[in-house]
């Protein structure tokens, strides 16, 4: 949101009164609210609301006369984003379903996946294993030194273009959600902007020092290749209600290890937003987390049944990152045509979608219909002259990038001709590789393997180079 003049006074924050503050930009999460008092001046004010992602902007303009226009935001480099994030997927992100929920533990999770903060060394790091074993390179990228002159903080972990040295914004166009948009105004306004620093409740909202505090660790996850999002790498659909008891204190930090933000919203409280303004801190119903950064709620339990918690990007939600919060208590026979589990449903639904190639020689159609767990493929390849071959799956997905599979296989085996077929039943492995590669190994009934590796690369904004490799038995094993 940006205002183009009028002295905006914001007043009100979720419905809740807050110290009056001067502010004539912020950002604005899905769901928040925010209640601003202008005054029109001698001529018209413009109101902007700009779409993060750059990708449309609306306006108010309010008064006669001159125009006091608002700013937009520039449009971030969505390719280098994309790439970035091709990138990052695999290496960086955590992800959206853990294999081992045992192992992986949200402490693991977040020293895994999180970013480090050594502020004594002044240096900030992305704690990923993974990511210096394969690629010492990127890790170099993600390191940084700090000072004040770089205009970074540590709670917020914005930067400013203004301020960054020349080795920084080398280093910077690895980094696109904390670059980019700041090229319209500077660190010491858009530092406010990542957090909620700005807000102060009118009255002390801290509870008493001696109720018994329950701590929930929440890391926010996500796999943006299928679209999977989850918290503690386990979406709403695979995890338990988190209990709460009447008269306890419940904080939770919020970790987002994805790359996108997540205004994360609970139903029929208001918490806590821990802040700089301690035991003012402003109370909310929803507040936003930006990437790779650390937010902490706390409210009083003093409701019963069940509430609702959950991403307000309700892409984010269908795809399940959400949690019931439980008082444990019984139901209300009011919703009794209401069961948790439609709810549930909700966020694991079969999405269908499906991609037809026309070639001069050949033609392909693949179709795919999958939930978080479970999908059914169909693909098949025609050419002019006769030759076809076809295969329908069932996949079961281990974890974000690991799937068996059992299917069907059919293909002429005279050539040129649909008077024979040869159809086997097979069993494999479907793995997506880092680097982004199709690995796909499988043996049919009569025991022949069968290796297929695929990939594709976007080398233009717009144009994508695929290669296919298969390298398959024609024999029986012994042969
Ligand atoms: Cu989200």
């Amino acid at each position: 949101m940006d205002f183009g003049g009028g002295n905006p006074m914001l007043v009100s924050s979720d419905g809740v009164d807050v110290q009056p503050v001067s502010k004539s930009r912020f950002l604005f999460g899905i769901a928040e609210t925010y209640d601003v008092i202008v005054t029109i001046p001698e001529g018209t004010i413009e109101i902007t609301a700009t779409a993060q992602d750059g990708s449309g902007h609306t306006s108010i303009q309010l008064g006669n006369g001159t125009l006091y226009p608002a700013k937009r935001i520039d449009r971030p480099d969505k390719v280098a984003m994309m790439k970035q994030m091709a990138r990052m997927d695999m290496k960086m992100g955590a992800p959206a379903m853990v294999g081992n929920k045992k192992k992986n533990t949200p402490e693991v999770l977040m020293q895994k996946y999180g970013m480090k903060m050594n502020m004594k060394d002044g240096e900030m790091k992305m704690g990923n294993d993974k990511m210096s074993m394969k690629d010492g390179k990127m890790n170099d990228q993600m390191d940084m030194k700090m000072d004040d002159t770089m205009g970074m903080k540590k709670d917020s972990m914005s930067m400013s273009h203004n301020g960054a040295s020349n080795k920084m914004e080398g280093h910077m166009h690895n980094m696109p959600m904390m670059q980019k948009d700041s090229t319209s105004f500077d660190y010491e306004e858009r530092k406010t902007y990542f957090n909620y620093d700005f807000l102060e409740a009118k009255e002390k909202t801290e509870f008493k020092a001696d109720l018994p505090v329950n701590e929930v660790l929440l890391n926010l996850t996500g796999n943006m290749n299928r679209y999977v999002w989850s918290m503690n790498g386990v979406p709403l659909s695979e995890t338990d209600k988190i209990n709460i008891k009447g008269g306890e204190v419940t904080g939770i930090t919020l970790n987002n290890l994805t790359m996108m933000h997540h205004p994360m919203h609970l139903h029929g409280h208001y918490f806590r937003v821990i802040n700089e303004k301690g035991e003012r801190s402003p109370l909310k119903h929803t507040v936003n987390v930006p990437p790779m950064q650390k937010v902490i709620i706390e409210f009083y339990n003093e409701e019963y049944g069940d509430w609702f918690f959950h991403c307000h990007v309700l892409y984010h939600m269908m795809g399940g990152m959400a949690r019931v919060f439980s008082y444990d208590t019984p139901r209300d026979d009011r919703m009794k045509d209401y069961p948790v589990q439609k709810l549930i449903d909700e966020t694991d639904h079969y999405y269908s979608w499906g991609l037809a190639r026309a070639g001069s020689n050949f033609n392909e159609l693949f179709l795919t219909s999958s939930n978080i767990r479970n999908e059914f493929g169909l693909r098949a390849e025609f050419d002019y002259d006769q030759n076809l071959e076809a295969e329908i799956s069932y996949n079961r997905y281990l974890n974000d990038w690991v799937r068996v599979y059992a299917g069907v296989n059919t293909e002429t085996s005279t050539p040129d001709s649909y008077d024979t077929f040869n159809t086997v039943g097979l069993v494999g492995v479907k793995y997506f590789t880092p680097y982004r590669f199709n690995v796909d190994v499988s043996m049919d009934h009569q025991l022949r393997p069968r290796i297929r590796l695929d990939r594709e690369l976007l080398i233009f904004p717009r144009i994508f180079l695929g290669r296919r490799i298969r390298i398959q038995s024609r024999f029986w094993m012994g042969q």
